[in-house]
């Protein structure tokens, strides 16, 4: 059996939850603190970052995209991403946007828990303006998509709507101040529809504790 090593508010590996759950593929969830001297991670991934999908063997594969690749090779039925060319790459597109939005939320995150006197506001704003304009970017689609009704690629739920919807669950447990739903009810539409499957109830992100100072 696979096992996936996540953490609680992780959109990465929310986005590998998901898939997992929606291709009905049995795995056992190790949650773990990634910051923590605790964490297994770095014994299976070199970066030390999870998501981690831990294979039978014992080897570990990493990085949410190229897990959501293996695993879409692996386990084709239900495809997640479209089998029109176009689509797929739409959805890809999406999933780029979405994952480049959590990167610089992450930054944010770390910066706001420096000492106020060291945070770098250009910085933070930089992050800001990435954050704003990717989310613009998702609002876009999710808005020529009879407003956010239907899915975001090609009429079917997959790949694109689940980034999208982890970026968002996110910002909800961890920036939860952000009025992305006032600003983009498009996306607050489509994240509503996704928030009633199963996968995306059964993997609602929660905060965690970082114990450890950075190790
Ligand atoms: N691009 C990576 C990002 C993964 C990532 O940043 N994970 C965080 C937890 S949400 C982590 O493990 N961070 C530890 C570190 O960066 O050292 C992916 O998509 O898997």
């Amino acid at each position: 059996m696979y096992r996936l090593i996540s953490a609680a508010p992780s959109p990465y590996a929310r986005k590998v939850r998901i898939a997992l759950a929606e291709k009905g593929i049995p795995f056992e969830l190790l949650t773990e603190v990634p910051w923590d001297s605790t964490t297994a991670t770095p014994a299976y991934n070199p970066l030390e970052k999870l998501p981690v999908l831990v294979l039978p063997d014992g080897r570990g594969v990493y990085e949410s995209r190229f897990i959501l690749e293996w695993l879409e090779a692996k386990h084709p039925e239900p495809p997640l991403l479209p089998a029109d060319a176009d689509d797929a790459l739409a959805a890809r597109q999406v999933e780029v946007i979405a994952d480049g939005v959590c990167d610089a939320l992450v930054l944010l995150f770390w910066e706001r828990r420096r000492p106020e006197e060291q945070r770098s506001d250009p910085w933070m704003a930089r992050q800001r303006r990435k954050v704003d304009g990717g989310l613009r970017a998702l609002a876009a689609m999710a808005e020529a998509r009879d407003g956010g009704r239907d899915w975001l690629v090609g009429g079917r739920f997959g790949l694109a709507d689940i980034a999208a919807g982890s970026v968002l669950g996110y910002l909800d447990v961890r920036f939860s101040e952000h009025p992305w739903r006032a600003l983009h009810p498009a996306l607050a539409r489509l994240a509503d529809r996704s928030a009633e499957r199963p996968s995306f109830r059964g993997t609602v992100p929660t905060p965690q504790r970082i114990a450890d100072r950075v190790v």
